[in-house]
């Protein structure tokens, strides 16, 4: 069975709401963000972060763009994802990599998580760039809805829309000014909360209503 390691709130939210709407067997590790600062936690994954995600053969996974592609092409019969190798695989993993890349990356930043270890007046610039390049991508991701919705596959719901959701809860000043600002992801968040599989993990991490993050 998968081991899922997981905190209320954090990255790990992508894996846990795709193991319930694949409705695969997973056991759920809660921790504090302490147990994940521990030095013991770089065992599962090299730098300490969530999410993890622990093979039935010992091995665990790290990255949560990984977790996402491996989970969805192990599952094919779960419709998660276009079928492993195909043209639509390939689109799916540049959308995938695009939002695990660049958003979450600029996300990390915009929350002001200061990964460079800069003085509190350099990260207040790399917070501000870091806001701008997330009103950038988001505008990307809308437009791509728009223009081909209601998913970011189109037609079919996929794993992608899961990842985005798990985004759109962290935006910054807030969840519903990023509403405001792209009714296109707003209809999409709602339309991925409606979910009914979705319901108890969206609950879990406390997530269930616009603003709980
Ligand atoms: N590139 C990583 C980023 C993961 C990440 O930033 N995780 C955060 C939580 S959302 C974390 O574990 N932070 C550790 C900490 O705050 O100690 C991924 O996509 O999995």
């Amino acid at each position: 069975m998968y081991k899922l390691y997981n905190v209320k709130g954090w990255g790990s939210m992508c894996g846990h709401f795709l193991l319930e709407e694949m409705a695969v067997p997973y056991t759920n590790i809660w921790m504090t963000s302490g147990q994940v600062r521990e030095p013991s936690f770089r065992d599962l994954g090299p730098l300490g972060l969530i999410p993890c995600l622990g093979l039935p053969d010992g091995r665990t996974l790290f990255e949560s763009g990984a977790i996402v592609a491996f989970l969805a092409s192990a599952h094919p019969e779960t419709g998660m994802a276009p079928p492993p190798g195909s043209h639509g695989f390939g689109e799916f993993l540049s959308w995938l990599h695009f939002m695990s890349t660049n958003l979450y990356v600029a996300i990390n930043h915009a929350l002001g998580e200061n990964p460079f270890n800069v003085s509190a007046a350099e990260n207040a610039s790399i917070v501000k760039g870091a806001a701008l390049k997330c009103d950038e991508l988001w505008a990307i991701l809308a437009t791509r809805l728009s223009r081909g919705g209601p998913w970011l596959m189109g037609k079919d719901f996929s794993a992608l829309d899961i990842y985005m959701f798990m985004l759109t809860i962290w935006a910054r000043p807030s969840e519903a000014a990023l509403h405001e600002k792209l009714p296109r992801i707003a209809q999409h968040a709602a339309a991925v909360r409606a979910r009914p599989k979705l319901k108890a993990a969206l609950d879990s991490h406390g997530v269930l209503d616009i603003g709980g993050y």
